[in-house]
């Protein structure tokens, strides 16, 4: 973007906090809007207004880089954002219970920072990275997705991430790396879902793609939402987003990226291994054995007025992820 760069920024300095957002936001839709003019495929601006309510700063420099992020917003839908309340307050993290209610009532006091993340496996450059060693060399950028969930319900999300593609390659993965593999923290003493016995997930929850997934551009590590950074139920301080696939790849609260030459384990397949594969890509023609996945509830989703909409095939990104999967059955591979 040639426009609006530092000398606004600055502004920041001596502009209360809420009108500073405003301002930024503003800014970020013209910028769009003058790209939509060079380019006919990006879409049109979705609006954007979020409660001041609840706030989720995180740490001061995470504050600090998102406020310095990119002021270009990454279009990857067009239908208007789901609002704020649902976006943190519907949401599947069983670390924290199974109900949709569960994260926000029983995340708030997840300590978050400090955080660690341990790289390993096919990699010239395995060890320990403080959250801010992972997060400093990007530039984050506001991604707007759908997120599909397998139990059929759908949003539309303002990110705030970065390329997953980027980071994997600061490591260097050797010629050996040909998938990657998340978990997410184990801690039952602050995770009350990790205490109970009779849980269907072997903890810690895991997860994993394949390289050229990983490695694709629409693939994002998320360390904030609406304007913010995550809230603690939404997988703070670091979570996967693959828009293409079933909500359920895109695991939270990550400690662990490893590098294997073999399929790793993830945590639904082991669970029940005939609902859940490793793709899971979004696909209306596969069912679930025990529901349809023909339709979706965009929430909100009120039970008398419940917004049903068709689900697409890649969740709607299609054009940018059907050649990963080129002479692939779907119906096998799901
Ligand atoms: N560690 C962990 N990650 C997880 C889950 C979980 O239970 N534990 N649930 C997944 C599922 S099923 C979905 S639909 C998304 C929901 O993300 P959201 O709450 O930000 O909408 O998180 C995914 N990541
Ligand atoms: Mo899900």
């Amino acid at each position: 973007m040639l426009i609006n760069k530092p000398s606004d920024i600055k502004s920041s300095e001596i502009t209360p906090e809420s009108v500073y957002r405003q301002r930024r936001l503003f800014m970020k839709s013209v910028a769009a809007g003058v790209a939509m003019l060079a380019s006919p495929s990006l879409l049109a601006i979705p609006d954007y207004s979020k409660p001041n309510d609840r706030h989720y700063p995180g740490p001061d420099w995470l504050q600090q880089m998102i406020r310095q992020g990119s002021d270009e917003r990454v279009f990857a839908t067009d239908e208007p954002m789901t609002p704020y309340e649902d976006v943190i307050g519907h949401n599947n993290f069983y670390e924290f219970g199974i109900g949709k209610r569960d994260p926000l009532e029983h995340a708030q006091d997840f300590r978050t920072d400090p955080w660690k993340v341990e790289i390993s496996g096919e990699v010239n450059k395995p060890g320990h990275y403080t959250l801010e060693d992972i997060l400093k060399p990007h530039t984050l950028e506001e991604r707007i997705y759908r997120l599909r969930c397998v139990e059929a319900w759908s949003m539309v999300i303002p990110w705030i991430g970065f390329s997953l593609g980027d980071l994997l390659k600061r490591f260097e993965p050797t010629g050996n790396a040909r998938y990657v593999e998340f978990v997410t923290l184990h801690d039952p003493e602050q995770m009350p879902g990790q205490r109970t016995s009779f849980s269907t997930i072997k903890w810690p929850y895991v997860e994993g793609l394949r390289m050229d997934e990983a490695m694709h551009p629409l693939t994002i590590m998320a360390v904030g939402v609406y304007g913010d950074a995550l809230p603690p139920q939404n997988g703070a301080p670091l979570r996967l987003v693959v828009p293409w696939k079933y909500g359920f790849k895109s695991i939270k609260s990550i400690v662990a990226i490893r590098f294997h030459e073999q399929m790793p384990d993830t945590s639904w397949n082991l669970a029940a291994p005939n609902e859940y594969g490793f793709y899971a890509n979004v696909n209306p023609q596969v069912d679930h054995p025990r529901w349809s996945q023909a339709t979706e509830r965009r929430l909100p989703s009120p039970f008398f007025n419940p917004n049903r909409i068709d689900t697409q095939l890649f969740n709607g990104y299609a054009e940018e992820v059907a050649s990963l999967y080129q002479g692939m059955d779907l119906r096998q591979w799901f």
